[in-house]
């Protein structure tokens, strides 16, 4: 019987190993670089003691408390009850409790009052709210989504100054949760998301009351159908019920979601959609059948106008996609010390400490750039500098919401490889990361391995994938980059060069050790203009273009991050390895030149064998 007792597989005994869970770290304290960061943009000692007191609270806050909750919405997604018992059509959106918790906590913690209503102004209040979105948006069970619309919605009515509308302003930017707001920006029909000018069919009829209409549509993909409002598009008809059709004949509305008894305001919600992730988020199809809304731009200047929601969200969406990859490489880094594979912690590969280090510098590259452009949001809001930082606003903020979404996906990706097997098993709540985030093709610089072998076409086909859709396709931005070149008139590259150049030269006169790393990229930044002057660059190089002008900024701002007193010796070695591995301009174009894939080219390619 005592050898028996020696035998470690029999019921109940399942085996006396079992595996270390990788532990999830404070997102603030454990992420270094974003302490540096914060403390080198925030120069006021009272202002950063503040915030990062309240920033390490929020992130113990988010493992012990907000994370579990982020977990049950995954669980728990949302239904449509369309009907009652009795038969009456209610259109129900029925959310779990950690759903509506989260609604709380973002009020509670101030996710978006932070932004308008800060003590120290508007840059340091835009810091420390991305910081604390950027921590809450991994754990956040996809809440995140609904706060970007909120805040951009905010922002909006901000600068329309509108006093109809200062109750809603009121709400979306309250710290207290029995008044606070969410809202939806319901733009995509289905005609066309990205195509809004042609899709939107939505029609205001005018009522007796001044400056309100009836909304008549249908909205293909709304993400917040549970918000208090909305801001959204349609066509204002005329006394015999003519529309103008394009772009110019939309106009920005805003509407609340419930009338004063708690129905919809003549919204019926026709179906939540079955998606690939995102499982969190009640997604639906409206039917808007006559809902009251008010007219609150000009006339036909609908898209313009909600462009200012559009640069919010589209800053929001990059603060997730980075926030994704750093929760997946903190999760990696730690399962490294746990996991012993042959006898040893995986941690004392070099080669598997390499692949950290791959995903740890690519974190830290489009955290660079996220932070970049929250500085800008801040500096335009608080005054200073206020056209320079406006132009560089506006053509950084496409470049940087399409550049994190796309590296998002394969480093996500790589961290799970980092996991082994237990990456890719679902109550882990690992694969969920990569499910939700969105993105998909390869950026450049990996992109540029397949320019270097002469693949290009055959690797770019092979690798699709899904496209980070919503808030703007990747083409969508890389063209919205060259219409912000255009609009400026070459203005915007002009002054991206003078402040990138000036930032180098200031980096290397602190820390002379940088002026090879300062060397590279302002050589690339030299080269990238050359090619600009030289060639018009033509709608089919917009995305190589957009990622070109992400890459050199990043260098640029890891440089300056480098030579910073806040710098710590991991940025210098940030700073080295990216300007090492970033491709050089003239392989870039040079490689779509020498190719010649001229759009038949393209399209040869891709109809081969097509019958239609
Ligand atoms: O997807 C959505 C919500 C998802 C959930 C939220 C997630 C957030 C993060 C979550 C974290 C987990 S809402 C739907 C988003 N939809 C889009 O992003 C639409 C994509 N399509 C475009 O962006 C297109 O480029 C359009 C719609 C803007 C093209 O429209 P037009 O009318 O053809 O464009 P135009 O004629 O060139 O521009 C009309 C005016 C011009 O101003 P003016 O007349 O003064 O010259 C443009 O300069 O609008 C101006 N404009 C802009 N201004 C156009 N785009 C911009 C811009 N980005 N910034 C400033
Ligand atoms: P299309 O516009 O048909 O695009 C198809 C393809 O064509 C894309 O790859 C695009 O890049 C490419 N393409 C189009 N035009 C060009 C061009 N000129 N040059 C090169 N390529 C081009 N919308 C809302 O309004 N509110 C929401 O709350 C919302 N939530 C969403 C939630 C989810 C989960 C998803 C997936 C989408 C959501 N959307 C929402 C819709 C989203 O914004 C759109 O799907 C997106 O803008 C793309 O529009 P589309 O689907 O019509 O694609």
């Amino acid at each position: 019987s005592n050898q028996m007792r020696k035998i470690p597989f029999r019921h109940p005994e399942i085996g006396t190993f079992f595996q270390a869970q990788p532990k999830l770290e404070n997102p603030y304290l454990g992420d270094g670089l974003l302490q540096r960061l914060l403390r080198r943009l925030v120069p006021d000692d009272e202002a950063y003691n503040e915030m990062h007191h309240d920033l390490a609270k929020f992130g113990e806050r988010i493992c012990k408390e907000i994370d579990p909750l982020g977990e049950e919405c995954e669980k728990s997604p949302p239904q449509l009850v369309q009907y009652d018992p009795w038969g009456n059509r209610i259109d129900d959106i029925v959310t779990c409790g950690a759903w509506k918790r989260m609604k709380d906590i973002s009020a509670e913690e101030k996710l978006i009052a932070l932004g308008y209503k800060s003590a120290h102004g508007p840059m340091v209040g835009r810091l420390h709210q991305f910081a604390k979105l950027f921590m809450f948006s991994p754990a956040s069970g996809l809440y995140s989504c609904p706060l970007a619309m909120t805040d951009g919605a905010a922002k909006s009515i901000k600068v329309l100054n509108c006093d109809s509308l200062k109750y809603a302003y009121d709400n979306l930017t309250s710290a207290d949760p029995s008044q606070f707001w969410t809202s939806g920006q319901w733009m995509t029909e289905r005609r066309g998301g990205s195509d809004v000018g042609t899709g939107t069919e939505t029609v205001a009829i005018p009522t007796d009351e001044e400056g309100k209409f009836r909304l008549h549509g249908y909205k293909w993909f709304s993400s917040a159908t549970d918000s208090d409002m909305a801001l959204t598009l349609a066509r204002i008809a005329d006394s015999d019920g003519v529309v103008k059709p394009g772009s110019s004949g939309l106009s920005m509305f805003f509407l609340k979601t419930r009338k004063p008894n708690g129905t919809l305001n003549n919204i019926q919600v026709m179906k939540l959609k079955n998606k690939l992730g995102t499982r969190q988020l009640p997604t639906g199809e409206l039917l808007l059948d006559g809902a009251e809304a008010e007219l609150v731009s000009s006339q036909g200047r609908g898209v313009a106008s909600i462009s200012q929601m559009l640069t919010i969200t589209r800053i929001h969406n990059g603060a997730a996609s980075t926030a994704y990859m750093r929760r997946i490489t903190s999760l990696a880094r730690d399962y490294s010390k746990r996991r012993v594979c042959f006898g040893v912690p995986i941690s004392k590969y070099p080669l598997h400490v390499d692949t950290l280090a791959t995903l740890e510098l690519n974190t830290r590259a489009c955290t660079s750039l996220l932070f970049e452009v929250v500085r800008l949001l801040g500096s335009t809001e608080e005054g200073s500098h206020e056209v320079e930082d406006q132009l560089l606003l506006r053509l950084l903020s496409p470049i940087m919401k399409l550049y994190t979404g796309k590296l998002c996906v394969p480093t996500v990706s790589e961290g799970i490889e980092c996991i082994g097997g237990q990456g890719y098993i679902e109550d882990t709540g690992i694969p969920k990361i990569l499910r939700d985030a969105q993105a998909s093709r390869f950026p450049s610089r990996i992109l540029l391995e397949s320019l270097k072998s002469n693949k290009l076409m055959e690797n770019d086909r092979n690798r699709g994938a899904v496209t980070p859709i919503w808030e703007g396709t990747t083409n969508i931005l890389s063209l919205d980059v060259l219409r912000a070149i255009g609009k400026s008139k070459g203005d915007v590259l002009k002054v991206w060069e003078n402040s990138l150049s000036r930032r180098l030269t200031n980096s290397v006169t602190s820390k002379p050790e940088l002026a090879r790393v300062a060397g590279t990229i302002s050589s690339e930044l030299t080269q990238l203009s050359t090619v600009l002057q030289q060639q018009m660059v033509h709608e089919r190089s917009a995305r190589l273009l957009a990622f070109s002008l992400a890459e050199i900024t990043i260098g640029m701002l890891l440089t300056e991050q480098a030579a910073g007193a806040t710098a710590s010796k991991s940025d210098i070695i940030a700073a080295t390895r990216w300007a090492s591995q970033i491709p050089s301009i003239r392989e870039r174009f040079g490689a779509l030149e020498h190719e010649k894939i001229a759009e038949e080219a393209s399209s040869e390619l891709v109809f081969d064998c097509y019958s239609g």
